[in-house]
């Protein structure tokens, strides 16, 4: 009987919906409280009003009368872009168009490194989308805009009540001309931990099939025999193979010989060989200096025949000088983040890029009036999500000491002020670069610099040195992660991790020294959906919804348990969504293309005998009253 209701339902039927089933059809599912999701979005509102939101709690609240950003309006048709030329001539004819191209093409990081680096990942999908069409008409020449993976997959469900494959898929549409990108991380997919290989490459086909045209492929020991399963997956979907060096290090230091020019010139050429589109150069600390930059991106040019794309943060203050002097080298592609989200942990500022080389030979050949006008929104939108800005508004040159990358960086520093740490940060930082040595000199990168951050705190926080550590003779006990590390389950740095700490962490167990997915047995895909469906009361699971729950079980399960309570809170304004209502305040939602909800608060009651609050609305001009129960 379920599935001939499913069959039969008009929304199934018509196969054209691009928002989500289960957001349209909960009647279907949701026997037991048969609410709509207007009544859904209303309890959510509610809720919030009464008891906050739980992520802003005690943090920083936006200026009251900030309103929402209002996106520049498209004032011509887009004209083709990347994504064109992808789709008619395929990925290997954008890799030889690229290296043809005389200007320098940017890549704008906004939507996921720039907001992943300065606001702890919480930008919500509404804020991307509402200017998305503005880039597909005033910035058609951008070579891609970087928008899904890294962080902001398990963001999404976990903190934002979202659907990341919704966010994609809503990018797509509303961005038809420029390629997306998005940052997965080899086996570890957009997790910490290694996946079954069928695990990875289900993963990039339905990414791929959902709208991401460039993966950008990296591993967080730099381990190539770790990318080939990502790698050949993208490049059976069709899409644009980004194979992805990270640099660590400074290879004009003699004393950091390990990382050394032969050594990334060496990764490169295995990168090649394994069939990349595209070489990407990901430093995703912000430590390639502009003099190594010159060195390392003319040695690069000489070595393979791969079109190279830079990615670098400005956590030193030094990223455009980085930028400009691989432009002089011949570097290909640079990411830049729109400059009302750039600076400091995020990428160098994309306007300034373009007004630098503006009249020169690698001009970008963007529109300078149209990125103006698009970070003014950038800027409005940033306003609303102070509870997540790290505070930390000047450069560092301490990133050339301990290497953290960028997203990490006011992520770690938050950590250890949460321990009550905070005037003790120098000490974390001497003390992560301490980790990093103890360790053999690892590329410190998701999920590799989560693993050194742990052992840091660790170590700060018992009063413990590398030398304590280290000494045979003394008891301690390692973080999981570390120790999931040192038995090989991230894969093997260059080199291997130093024998006597293996001997120490794992007390004589024997490291796994193979690719951890060729030991992973493979996931029986249909037996995992059948499971889901049934934790799910026997709703449809599809491709998307079960790539989400085989990334993040725990995760996924929790977002649908919410969903089925508060239903599409991602069609509501930012700041509705993280403070709630004001009486008298009027929003609009619009929780499908066409369906939009007119929503006013009237009035909040006094909390009753049973502890609950009586939330009066207006719903598309019918009173409604929800009933919450105050918390506080
Ligand atoms: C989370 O932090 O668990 C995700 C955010 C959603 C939590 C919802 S918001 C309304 C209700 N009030 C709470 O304190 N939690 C839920
Ligand atoms: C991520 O993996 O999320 C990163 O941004 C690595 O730099
Ligand atoms: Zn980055």
């Amino acid at each position: 009987a379920f599935v001939e209701n499913l069959l039969k339902h008009p929304t199934f039927l018509s196969n054209d919906y691009t928002t989500k089933f289960i957001d349209q059809t909960p009647a279907l599912f949701d026997f037991a409280k048969r609410r709509d999701r207007g009544t859904k979005v209303l309890t959510y509102i509610a809720d919030i009003t009464v008891n906050g939101h739980p992520e802003t709690k005690d943090r920083p609240r936006p200026d009251p009368a900030l309103k929402e950003a209002r996106a520049p309006k498209p004032r011509v048709t887009p004209q083709m872009g990347t994504r064109n030329l992808l789709e008619q001539h395929g990925a290997q004819a954008v890799a030889d168009w690229m290296k043809q191209q005389q200007r320098l093409l940017i890549t704008d990081t906004t939507m996921r490194d720039g907001h992943q680096s300065l606001l702890a990942t919480r930008m919500r999908s509404r804020d991307m989308i509402r200017v998305a069409p503005a880039y597909a008409a005033h910035l058609p020449e951008l070579f891609s805009v970087e928008c899904w993976g890294g962080a902001t997959f398990d963001v999404a469900y976990r903190f934002l009540q979202e659907c990341p494959w919704q966010r994609l898929r809503d990018l797509r549409a509303a961005l038809p001309n420029v390629m997306t990108q998005m940052l997965l991380r080899g086996s570890n997919g957009v997790g910490y931990t290694n996946y079954p290989d069928n695990v990875v490459q289900a993963f990039v086909a339905r990414a791929a099939e959902t709208g991401v045209d460039l993966f950008r492929v990296f591993d967080s020991l730099n381990w190539v025999e770790n990318m080939r399963v990502a790698m050949d997956a993208v490049i059976d979907a069709g899409k644009l193979c980004e194979a992805t060096i990270c640099y660590t290090g400074d290879i004009l230091n003699p004393d950091r010989a390990k990382y050394d020019l032969k050594y990334y010139l060496g990764m490169a050429r295995e990168l090649e060989a394994a069939g990349a589109h595209v070489l990407g150069l990901k430093d995703m600390a912000g430590l390639l200096k502009p003099a190594a930059a010159r060195v390392l991106i003319r040695a690069l040019k000489e070595e393979v025949g791969l079109p190279i794309h830079f990615h670098t943060h400005d956590t030193g203050g030094m990223a455009s000088a980085t930028i400009l002097a691989a432009a002089d080298a011949g570097v290909d592609a640079v990411d830049c983040a729109m400059d009302a989200l750039a600076g400091n942990t995020s990428q160098a500022p994309l306007g300034s890029i373009v007004e630098a080389l503006a009249h020169s030979e690698r001009c970008t050949g963007l529109n300078i009036a149209a990125v103006r006008e698009i970070s003014d929104y950038w800027e409005g939108v940033r306003g609303h999500y102070a509870a997540f800005e790290s505070g930390s508004s000047a450069p560092s040159s301490e990133v050339y000491l301990h290497e953290m990358p960028g997203g990490q960086f006011t992520n770690l520093k938050e950590q250890a002020r949460a321990m009550g740490l905070e005037d003790r940060w120098p000490e974390v930082a001497q003390t992560y670069a301490d980790v990093n040595q103890m360790f053999g000199d690892i590329v410190k990168v998701t999920p590799s610099s989560k693993v050194v951050g742990d052992m840091a705190l660790m170590m700060v926080t018992q009063g413990l040195t590398r030398a304590q550590v280290e000494d045979p003779k003394r008891e301690v006990s390692f973080p999981d992660s570390v120790l999931d590390m040192l038995r090989g389950n991230l894969g093997q740095p260059p080199g291997g991790f130093p024998p006597a700490l293996l001997d120490k962490a794992l007390k004589g167990e024997r490291p796994c020294l193979e690719r951890p997915g060729k030991s992973l047995p493979p996931v029986d895909l249909e037996a995992t959906r059948a499971e889901l469906s049934a934790k799910l009361d026997g709703r449809a699971v599809d491709d998307e919804d079960l790539n989400g729950y085989l990334m993040y079980p725990k995760v996924f399960l929790d977002y649908m348990g919410r969903h089925r309570s508060y239903g599409p809170v991602r069609s509501l304004p930012t700041r509705t969504f993280f403070y709630g209502m004001e009486p008298g305040e009027e929003i609009t939602a619009e929780i499908d293309p066409g369906k939009t909800l007119e929503i006013r608060l009237q009035a909040l009651s006094e909390t009753d005998d049973d502890g609950e609050v009586r939330v009066f609305f207006e719903l598309n001009g019918q009173p409604r009253v929800v009933r919450v129960p105050n918390r506080l």
